[in-house]
């Protein structure tokens, strides 16, 4: 490229507020990425994983060119051999004939990982493909994520895309529930600096409350202390919340005759969950909820936040009802420091509407839904097992399905019957290890991109692009150009250009809704355009997407749901009190499974993963900080070194996900401290994911820790 060195403005693609950097280019190399002091809305603000980003993109393990495996799946280490891009696809697209010739269009499936959401012409081309091929079999990270929220704003709000952020600039009450974000910057809010924002509302004399069941570092004297709740018991705190806002009769009566319907189904609902009756399953004390409520309530403008925690335990989808109720009938959906819509560049909402009347459909495994047309991933593997339309060919384009699912070994063994694994990726990860075919991705400072992601989820919204930062090294191709190549060969699309401006052709019509191209952002310092925030009352007037306009406060698929709350409720109030329940770790030293090639981030403990327990359980177990333990319940057993944390409640026990790289090859650095996979120990199949939502259940899970004899 280049031969002077020179400052190329850009951004990170790693997680959600997508900060604003600056690459030092030299001779067409990246030597170093340091904060964009200039850009507009960040302003300096990024963290060691975007500015350690150049050990990604440097990394020798890194693929480089198509791999073809040349032994059988079940050897413990794959043999590869490099091919070219002709010899790769040629034969990937002879073997899905072959496999869709004899078991038919559907035996092709997909499984599409959490970085394509980061890839702003690539993030639907896995889907769109499989369409393509007469297949709609798509599983994504989304189930281990957030499709509770999905499934949960398309019954409330008619559109799975309305998912009204907190306006943490104006709000005088922050309620942050099942999330973290002083370490995971946050999921479906992007902001620069979220601590920042969260202590500025403590400045203005407002409160913070964060419902947890660790202490966690977000916590401080500056923002605000933690309600440490039981893992999996949300739904029944919010319910009591709700219940208490009516008892003070603080409804907004005006606000919800106005916009809402259904909202007597809500209050029966919340009616059977006292805070007295909540309190003897969620652990926090009846006095506590009804502070929250009142606090909530009474605040100018209070604002509401749930994540992963949440979405992850068993009833994701009525907690984000509930969620939107607690600000919605208090008057603070639609209000400034509330809860507010923040369309961005494009209002999405309208795209998020559902057009289908029948939610469930019939599959080999029975009713099952599509939640933004993803299927449960806890049934991937029944789906290959299945002895009718079984699942043949597997392509993974961004993900680690092996490690970011439940069941390692239960995938594994499905796995094993797949006639075609094609794994599209910047690593050979775990899963690429049982490959056929590793597919090697550009990263993302080598494809131009526009932060499209932030659409409906910025506080502060702007918009950005970033060209190629540099050219793609060796051979490897963005996602829509690898999976636009295997329709090619396939017959069914023409081969676009690799730098075909055709990938941007969706992004240039959203770019034009607010007068915008990409010329006129690449004429902009940072490349950046601060955009306005909608009026408040947008929520309503742009986002809910039902035909009647109105916010439905009990949508009628929640009955099933509705009556399982009771049942789970009386299963949790006779629940042992010694049960030890596991949650999720996340840390500044890992990126779900793939930063675990870094040597930087592999300091000290943080090179394992050890199971983490409270110092009073650990002792009534007489276990001891660095014994060895056994971890085990229905669903597995892994073995882990025991850490002590006094931040988690008791009863509670975390490890962090992503890790058990003992077989991942291609890893060098992540095989030598492969850490284990907490997954082993997480249900699957049938019973195991919610079905209004497909979320998979992976927070407050049972287990018994013991030492090795
Ligand atoms: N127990 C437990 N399990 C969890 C979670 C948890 O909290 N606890 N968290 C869940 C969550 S929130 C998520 S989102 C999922 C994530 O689940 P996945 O998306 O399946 O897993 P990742 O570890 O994010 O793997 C992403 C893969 O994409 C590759 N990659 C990175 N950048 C690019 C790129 O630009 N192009 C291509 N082609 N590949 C790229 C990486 O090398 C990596 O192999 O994991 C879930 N699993
Ligand atoms: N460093 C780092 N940053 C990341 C990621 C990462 O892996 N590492 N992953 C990125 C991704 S893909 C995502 S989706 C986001 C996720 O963003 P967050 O959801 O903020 O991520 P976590 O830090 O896992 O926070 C989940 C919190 O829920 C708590 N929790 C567990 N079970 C329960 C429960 O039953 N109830 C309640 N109330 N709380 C519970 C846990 O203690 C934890 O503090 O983070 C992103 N940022
Ligand atoms: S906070 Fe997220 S987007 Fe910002 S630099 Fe860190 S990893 Fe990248
Ligand atoms: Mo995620």
């Amino acid at each position: 490229m280049e031969n002077n060195s020179r400052k190329v403005p850009t951004f990170c693609r790693i997680c959600e507020p997508g900060c604003g950097l600056l690459a030092n280019v030299e001779n067409g190399k990246v030597l170093k990425l340091e904060p964009d002091k200039n850009h507009p809305v960040h302003k300096g603000f990024a963290c060691h994983k975007g500015l350690t980003f150049t050990q990604v993109h440097n990394d020798p393990d890194r693929l480089d060119r198509p791999l073809r495996r040349l032994n059988q799946r079940q050897d413990d280490k794959g043999d590869f051999q490099a091919v070219s891009w002709d010899e790769a696809m040629a034969d990937i697209a002879t073997r899905i004939q072959a496999i869709q010739a004899k078991y038919g269009d559907t035996a092709v499936a997909g499984f599409y990982g959490n970085p394509t959401a980061f890839n702003s012409t690539s993030t639907t081309a896995l889907p769109q493909t499989l369409a393509k091929l007469g297949s709609r079999r798509v599983f994504s990270s989304a189930t281990q994520d957030c499709s509770n929220k999905m499934a949960g704003s398309e019954a409330v709000f008619g559109t799975s895309l309305l998912h009204p952020i907190p306006d943490l600039l104006h709000s005088d009450y922050f309620l942050c529930i099942g999330g973290n974000p002083k370490v995971s910057h946050m999921s479906f809010v992007h902001t620069t600096a979220p601590m920042d924002k969260i202590r500025d509302i403590k400045k203005r004399g407002g409160k913070v409350v964060f419902l947890n069941p660790r202490n966690i570092e977000s916590s401080t004297p500056a923002t605000g202390e933690v309600l440490l709740i039981k893992p999996d018991t949300d739904v029944y705190f919010l319910a009591a919340v709700i219940h208490h806002v009516l008892a003070i009769n603080a409804v907004d009566r005006l606000h919800v005759e106005q916009y809402g319907k259904n909202v007597e189904g809500l209050f029966d609902f919340v009616n059977r969950y006292s805070p007295e009756r909540a309190a003897a399953v969620t652990g926090i004390d009846a006095v506590d909820i009804c502070q929250v409520a009142k606090d909530f309530s009474q605040a100018k403008a209070a604002s509401i936040h749930m994540s992963t925690g949440v979405n992850m335990g068993r009833q994701g989808t009525l907690a984000y009802w509930l969620l939107n109720m607690l600000s919605f009938i208090t008057g603070n959906l639609g209000r400034k420091g509330g809860n507010i819509y923040s369309p961005g560049f494009f209002s999405i909402s309208a795209l998020g509407k559902s057009s289908v009347s029948d939610h469930y459909m019939d599959s080999p495994l029975g009713k099952i839904r599509a939640i933004s047309g993803v299927l449960p991933g806890n049934l991937l593997a029944d789906f290959i097992d299945a002895e009718h339309e079984p699942i043949r060919a597997l392509i993974i384009n961004s993900g680690n399905p092996l490690l970011s699912m439940a069941g390692e070994s239960r995938l594994r063994q499905a796995f094993n019957k797949l006639e075609l694994i094609v794994v599209i990726d910047i690593y050979r990860n775990a899963t690429g290890e049982l490959a056929d075919y590793v597919l090697p991705a550009t990263d993302w400072l080598e494809r131009a991109d526009v932060n499209s992601l932030g659409l409906g989820f910025q506080l502060e919204p702007f918009a950005q692009y970033s060209d190629a930062v540099v050219a793609a090294k060796a051979e490897r191709k963005n996602e829509w150009w690898i999976l636009a190549r295997l329709l090619h060969e396939l017959g069914m699309a023409e081969m676009p250009e690799s730098d075909s401006p055709k990938a941007f052709s969706g992004m240039e019509r959203m770019l034009s809704a607010s007068g915008l191209s990409i010329a006129k952002l690449k004429a902009m310092p940072s490349q950046t355009k601060v955009l306005a925030q909608t009026a408040p009352a947008s929520v309503f007037e742009q986002g809910v997407q039902h035909d009647d306009g109105r916010v439905d406060c009990c949508p009628a698929i929640f009955a099933e749901a509705i009556e399982n709350a009771s049942r789970i409720y009386d299963e949790l109030v006779v629940e042992q009190s010694g049960q030890l329940k596991l949650i999720n770790l996340r840390t500044n030293y890992m990126h779900n499974s793939w930063l675990q090639n870094l040597p930087a981030l592999k300091r000290g403990i943080h090179a394992s993963n050890p199971l983490w327990m409270n110092p009073r359980d650990a002792a009534l177990r007489q276990l001891q900080e660095g014994d060895t333990v056994v971890v085990s319940n229905v669903n597995g057993e892994i073995t882990a070194q025991l850490g002590l944390d006094p931040k988690l409640r008791v009863g509670v026990v975390a490890m962090t996900h992503g890790l058990g790289n003992v077989q991942s090859h291609g890893m060098k650095v992540a095989q030598a401290s492969p850490g284990v996979n907490v997954n082993q120990l997480l249900p699957m199949g049938l019973n195991s994911y919610e079905k209004l939502s497909n979320q998979s259940h992976m927070t407050g899970i049972q287990v018994e820790v013991r030492g090795l004899a």
